[in-house]
C-alpha cells in the first residue's frame, strides 16, 4: 500500500532534519577545541618542562573482583575534568592509592600507566597509612574544609587533631610531587581544598618551581572564613602558590576579600594579585567545562539510542516524561530539595500523575561522615513517601539508583531524559549541568539549574530555580516539562553554544597561557618579584 502523501512529507521533513542536525553537530565539533591543540600549547607556553598534577583522589582505581582485577574510573568532576587534561599533556598525576588492588599494578615507585589500554600519562600513587591519621585528614577535608567553603547551614567541625593530620598529609603529598617532578624546573598543579598546604611545604625546598592551585569548590565570604580557626595557616599555604583558580570571579573576590581581612598584604585590584612578603600570587577564574564534543559524539550514536530504549524499557518509562537527576550523594547538591519539589508539583498538578517519572541516579560519598549517613536515610525515606504516594504497579514516580555508572551508562540517561535538574545549593561549577547539554545532540531537553552553581553563571539559558524555595523550583520543572519544543530547542541550541565554546581543553589552555603571560613559566625569574 503506498503511504498517505502527508506520512511521506513528514518521513522526509524528519530525514532532513535528522540531515541538518547531523551536519550541524559536525561543525559545531569541529570548532570545539581538541586535545591535540592543549597538546600543542603545552609545549609552545612550557617547552620541555614537565608537568605535575596532584589531587586527593586518583583517577582511575584499581579493584579487586572475582573476574580478576579491574580499573574503574573514579566518579567526581575533577577526576573526569582533569583526565583529559593529563591524557593531552602526558604529565604525570600525584594522588593517594586507596583501592584494595592499587599496590598490585604498581612498580616500586607506585607507578602505573593508564588509562588502561590507552596509556597515555604516569599516576604515581601514594599510600597514606590507612590508620586513624588518613582518616582524619580525610574528616577535615570533607567534615571541615568542605561545609566550611559551601555555606548550606552544615556545621564545620574544627578539631586540632584533624588539622594536624591535614598539615602532615599535605607534607607527604609535597614529597611525592617533588619525587616526581626530579631535579628539573617544573610546573605543579594542585587541584582542591585537599592540599591547600601543599605549595608552602614545596616552596621552602624548591624556590624555582612553578605552582598553579585549582580551587574547585566556592571560597566562601570573610564573615563565614573568620569562623575557621585555621585561617591564617591556609592563605599562607595557598599564598606560597604563583596562580590561584576558582570557577567563576565571585569567589576570586571572595579570595582577597578574606586575605585582605586576614593578612598583612598588599591588594593589587588592578592586576588581581596579592603581594605578602615579597612574593606575588595572582588570582584568576577559569570555568571549568567537560569534554563536550566526547560527550555529543557518544550521544549521537547508535549505541547510545538503543541503550536510552532498553532503559526505557527496564524502568517502564515508556509513554512517560523523564526528569533526571545525577549527583554525587552529597548534602550540596540539594538532592532533598528537589525531591519535595517534584513531590509539590504531583500533588499541585495532578494530570502529570502517570505521565512523569524521575530518574535520580546518586553515587554513595563519604559515608564515614554521619551527615552522609543522614543524608543518604533522607533521600531514600523520600523516594519511598513519592512512590507510595504517585506510584503504580510496575511503574514508580522515582527510581533512585544508588550507584556509580561508567561514561556508557551515564550518558544515555542524559540522551532519554527530557528534563535534568541541577538543584545544588552552592556549587563552585556543577559538570553535571554541562554535560547534560552536552548530550542533547537534538536539542530535545530542558535544564533546570540552581542560580547557586557557578555553571549558572554561563548557563543562562537554564530554567533557573531556586532549590530553597520548593514551590518556584516544582514551578520550574513543570515549565521544563511543558515548554514548547520551539522555545525548548532555542534554548538548548544557545545553552550547547555556551559549552560548545569553551571545554576542558580551553581550560587548560587558559591556564597555561596565563603561566607564560604573568612570567610564571618554570625556570624564569619574574620581573620585580624573588622567586
Ligand atoms: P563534584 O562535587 O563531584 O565536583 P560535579 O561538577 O557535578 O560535582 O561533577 C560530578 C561528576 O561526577 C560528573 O562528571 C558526573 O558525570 C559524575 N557523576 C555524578 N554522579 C554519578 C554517578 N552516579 N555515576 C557516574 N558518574 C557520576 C567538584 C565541585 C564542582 C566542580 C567539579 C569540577 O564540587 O563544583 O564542578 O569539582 O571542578
Amino acid at each position: 500500500m503506498t503511504p498517505p502523501r502527508t506520512d511521506v512529507g513528514n518521513r522526509v521533513r524528519r530525514a532532513l532534519t535528522r540531515m541538518a542536525r547531523r551536519q550541524a553537530l559536525g561543525s559545531e565539533i569541529s570548532e570545539q577545541t581538541r586535545p591535540e591543540d592543549l597538546t600543542r600549547a603545552a609545549h609552545a607556553y612550557l617547552g620541555e618542562a614537565p608537568i605535575v598534577i596532584a589531587s586527593n583522589r586518583e583517577p582511575y582505581q584499581h579493584v579487586n573482583t572475582p573476574s580478576g582485577i579491574e580499573v574503574i574510573r573514579s566518579p567526581g568532576g575533577l577526576a573526569s575534568a582533569l583526565d583529559s587534561v593529563a591524557r593531552a599533556t602526558g604529565a604525570t598525576w600525584v594522588a593517594q592509592g586507596a583501592a584494595d588492588a592499587d599496590r598490585q599494578v604498581v612498580d616500586a615507585l607506585g607507578r602505573v600507566r593508564v588509562p588502561p589500554g590507552d596509556e597515555r600519562y604516569t599516576l604515581q600513587r601514594l599510600w597514606l597509612e590507612p590508620d586513624l591519621r588518613a582518616l582524619e585528614y580525610r574528616r577535615f577535608c570533607n567534615g571541615c574544609l568542605w561545609p566550611l567553603c559551601h555555606i548550606v547551614y552544615v556545621r564545620p567541625h574544627f578539631v586540632a587533631a584533624r588539622w594536624r593530620a591535614y598539615q602532615e598529609v599535605n607534607e607527604q603529598f609535597a614529597e611525592a610531587i617533588l619525587e616526581a617532578l626530579g631535579p628539573r624546573p617544573g610546573l605543579v598543579l594542585l587541584q582542591d581544598y585537599h592540599l591547600g598546604l601543599c605549595a608552602s611545604a614545596l616552596r621552602a625546598r624548591r624556590p624555582d618551581l612553578s605552582i598553579v592551585m585549582f580551587w574547585h569548590i566556592p571560597w566562601p565570604n570573610r564573615e563565614v572564613y573568620r569562623t575557621f580557626p585555621w585561617r591564617r595557616e591556609l592563605l599562607e599555604g595557598l599564598l606560597a602558590c604563583d596562580l590561584v583558580g576558582f570557577h567563576i570571579q565571585y569567589h576570586a573576590i571572595n579570595f582577597l576579600d578574606t586575605v585582605a581581612q586576614e593578612l598583612e598584604s598588599h591588594i593589587d585590584h588592578e592586576r588581581f594579585a596579592i603581594r605578602r612578603r615579597g612574593r606575588r600570587t595572582f588570582v584568576r577564574s577559569y570555568p571549568i567545562s567537560p569534554d563536550a564534543a566526547e560527550i555529543s559524539l557518544a550521544a549521537s550514536e547508535p549505541w547510545a539510542t538503543r541503550a536510552a530504549a532498553e532503559i526505557r524499557e527496564s524502568l517502564g518509562l515508556e509513554g512517560r516524561k523523564v526528569v533526571l537527576g545525577v549527583d554525587r550523594l552529597d548534602y550540596t547538591k540539594g538532592i532533598p530539595e528537589r525531591l519535595a519539589a517534584y513531590e509539590l508539583l504531583l500533588e499541585t498538578r495532578p494530570e502529570l500523575r502517570g505521565s512523569v517519572s524521575f530518574v535520580q541516579i546518586a553515587v554513595p560519598s563519604r559515608v564515614d561522615l554521619p551527615e552522609y549517613q543522614a543524608l543518604s536515610d533522607l533521600v531514600e525515606e523520600l523516594a519511598a513517601r513519592l512512590n507510595r504516594r504517585f506510584g503504580e504497579p510496575g511503574r514508580p514516580a522515582i527510581h533512585l539508583i544508588l550507584r556509580n555508572l561508567g561514561f556508557r551508562d551515564l550518558i544515555p540517561h542524559y540522551v532519554l531524559a527530557d528534563v535534568a535538574v541541577v538543584s545544588a545549593l552552592h556549587d563552585g561549577m556543577n559538570l553535571v549541568a554541562k554535560e547534560y547539554v552536552a548530550a542533547k545532540v537534538n536539542l530535545d531537553g530542558a535544564l533546570v539549574l540552581s542560580p547557586f552553581t557557578g555553571a549558572a553563571r554561563e548557563l543562562d539559558q537554564a530554567i533557573q530555580a531556586s532549590p530553597y524555595d520548593t514551590e518556584a523550583l516544582a514551578a520550574a520543572i513543570g515549565r521544563a516539562l511543558t515548554l514548547a519544543p520551539e522555545e525548548r530547542s532555542r534554548r538548548m541550541k544557545a545553552l550547547r553554544e555556551v559549552v560548545a565554546g569553551q571545554n576542558i581543553y580551553d581550560w587548560a589552555i587558559k591556564i597555561l597561557r596565563d603561566t607564560r603571560r604573568l612570567h610564571l613559566v618554570p625556570g624564569t625569574t619574574r620581573p620585580g618579584s624573588p622567586r
